[in-house]
């Protein structure tokens, strides 16, 4: 769909292929025009520094000036940030930084940049990243990828969007618009060659790259040209900076409609945290013990009422004495007013709780836009990486078993491959924590192998003949897994899941990409990316053990925090793009 100018057309916006998709009688709304009333939103924009996301922001927000423009120099977003609309329609904006903004190919070209690696920049990128979910425990209603109106797309924007793509999955297609701003540029360019905005737009996004049309039918096709200026003008000129609003929020609530808002893996970790506070919350506030007080009554109550009501019946059926009729009538009323009571109690009960979760979830946003973004984000970057616990065996050199936990870097391990079982160097951990108590599958095979595994970390499967890695979580009973037999590789198949409580927590990374634990054939990797996509990022780290082994131990080490070396979790998170 193409949008196009609310004062040029009269309905808005209409299919590039020429099906008309939304009807908006803008012109006779011009005068009164009220935001279409709904369920509050939740945004997300992201783009390159520079190509108005800011200002995109602002012109939501209602609010010049909300979030800090790039002319404002010196104060432009350097971290994520978050606003509110209130008026008409509750809408949430999170404005980014540009997080893809150097997609650092060039930059690990060289041996000598490799401070780059686990740099403060990276970890901040990864922190950003963490924050825009723990700014969004419900999920993300939209996800706007904000671009300049006229500008080129190049090389590195195709790989930016390969990235973000990876990292989101393919779900979060369902919920992407592609924002072009300056949408006053392109009424400026219409007017001068005297054609419509929507003509010229079309012209333009039918010139953009192959790669970008073949995203624009991932994403539906969901295309807004935005005029951020218009916000100067909204006093003088409201129907027409709130017609443009208005096109807008209707092109996300009709991307919406029928389905959840959409949640990233890392949503869950951030809604966990959140819950996690309110439990206490509770507890620390008398709130959950008021609240299991009054389940109590309640259910005595209501057993007493039901009581009440039965004997009340049998007396009528048993022709029983008038008065005895009265005084169980009498018993009943006495029931059901203390229902009544209770219920009164039950709601400001919920009311009080309503307002402690608001004021929770509240801070939990606000944290998240401070320093180190509290802990909503902290255990949000946790979540990004999966592993092994300390009990996990590899098979090392001459055979011997070993535990996981006894690996060093430079360790050789076995893995399967093609040719049969090889060994293969560690040449870095993921994670290594040995004292965390962390939650795995226990998957079990028929063949009595037992692995434990992350649910987010990847294990070979055989999909439609092919050996798929695949997160733990969707591995299902009967599905063919690869194992270390007596000769090399044998398939096995899946006799039961369950879960498990262990200590350590570690994730051995080899050159292949590829490790045999508890003679289970596994990914190194986990799924904030593919494992082909991981095994790209991590091409820095094998370069680096091409060249000096002892140099990937040293880096490794450095920025090392929850056992998870900066520059790995990086590599984890999407944000390089190496090899
Ligand atoms: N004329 C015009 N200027 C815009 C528009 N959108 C953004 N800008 C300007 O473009 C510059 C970059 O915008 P900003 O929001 O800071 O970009 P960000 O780095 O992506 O957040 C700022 O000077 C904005 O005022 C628009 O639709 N029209
Ligand atoms: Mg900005």
């Amino acid at each position: 769909m193409s949008p196009c100018r609310a004062e040029t057309q009269n309905q808005v916006p209409v299919s590039r292929k020429g099906t008309p998709t939304m009807w908006v009688p803008v012109s006779s709304m011009r005068t009164q025009i009220k935001l279409p009333s709904g369920d509050p939103l939740t945004v997300v924009l992201i783009g390159k520094t520079g190509n108005g996301k800011s200002a995109t922001g602002n012109f939501i927000v209602g609010e010049v000036g909300s979030f800090k423009e790039s002319y404002q120099s010196s104060s432009q977003t350097k971290i994520c940030a978050l606003k509110e609309r209130k008026e008409e329609r509750h809408l949430t904006v999170i404005d980014t930084p540009g997080v893809l903004d150097s997609v650092p190919v060039s930059a690990f070209e060289k041996l000598k940049e490799f401070s780059g690696l686990y740099n403060k920049r990276q970890e901040e990128i990864l922190r950003e990243i963490s924050r825009v979910f723990a700014m969004s425990p419900d999920g993300l209603d939209a996800i706007l990828l904000v671009t300049r109106y006229g500008d080129k797309f190049l090389k590195e924007d195709a790989e930016a969007l390969k990235i973000l793509q990876t990292f989101f999955g393919k779900e979060a297609h369902a919920y992407m618009i592609l924002i072009l701003t300056h949408g006053d540029q392109a009424e400026r360019n219409a007017n001068i060659d005297q054609i419509s905005v929507e003509t010229h737009l079309n012209t333009y996004v039918q010139g953009l790259p192959s790669w970008v049309q073949g995203f624009l039918d991932e994403i539906g096709q969901r295309i807004v040209l935005v005029n951020n200026d218009l916000l100067r003008f909204k006093e003088k000129d409201p129907g027409h900076y709130k017609g443009k609003l208005y096109e807008l929020v209707q092109v996300i609530d009709e991307m919406r409609r029928g389905k959840g808002p959409f949640m990233h893996k890392l949503t869950w970790a951030s809604k966990q945290t959140l819950e996690n506070e309110i439990k206490t919350a509770m507890e620390e506030s008398g709130l959950a013990s008021l609240e299991r007080d009054l389940r109590k009554k309640e259910e005595q109550v209501e057993k007493e009422r039901i009581e009440a009501h039965t004997k009340s019946s049998e007396l009528k059926k048993n022709n029983e004495t008038e008065e005895e009729k009265k005084k169980m009538e009498e018993k009943k009323k006495k029931m059901e007013d203390e229902r009544k009571r209770l219920e009164g109690e039950r709601k400001k009960l919920e009311n009080e709780k309503k307002k402690l979760e608001e004021k929770l979830k509240d801070d939990q946003k606000k944290e998240a836009q401070k320093g180190e973004g509290g802990k909503a984000t902290e255990n949000v970057k946790k979540k990004s990486g999966g592993c092994y616990p300390g009990s996990a065996t590899i098979i090392g050199v001459k055979g011997r078993l070993r535990r996981i936990e006894s690996l060093q870097i430079g360790d050789e391990v076995e893995i399967l491959t093609n040719k049969g079982i090889q060994l293969e160097p560690v040449i870095t951990f993921i994670h290594r924590q040995p004292q965390v108590v962390e939650e795995f599958l226990k998957i079990v095979t028929v063949k009595e192998k037992i692995l434990l595994i992350t649910a987010d970390h990847l294990l070979f499967v055989e999909v439609m003949g092919q050996a798929t890695a695949i997160p733990a979580r969707n591995v299902k009973i009967r599905d063919t897994v690869y194992v270390r037999g007596s000769h090399g590789s044998e398939k096995d198949s899946v006799r039961s899941i369950s879960t498990v409580y262990e200590k350590g927590a570690y994730a051995p990374v080899t050159l292949s990409g590829t490790i045999l634990v508890n003679d289970v054939h596994t990914s190194c990797y986990f799924d904030v990316l593919s494992h082909e996509w991981s095994h790209r990022a991590m091409g820095i780290a094998r370069t680096v053990h091409y060249v000096s082994p002892s140099l990937v131990r040293r880096i490794s080490a450095i920025g090392e925090k929850d056992g998870f070396p900066g520059w790995c979790r990086l590599a984890h998170t999407m944000l390089t793009l190496l090899d």
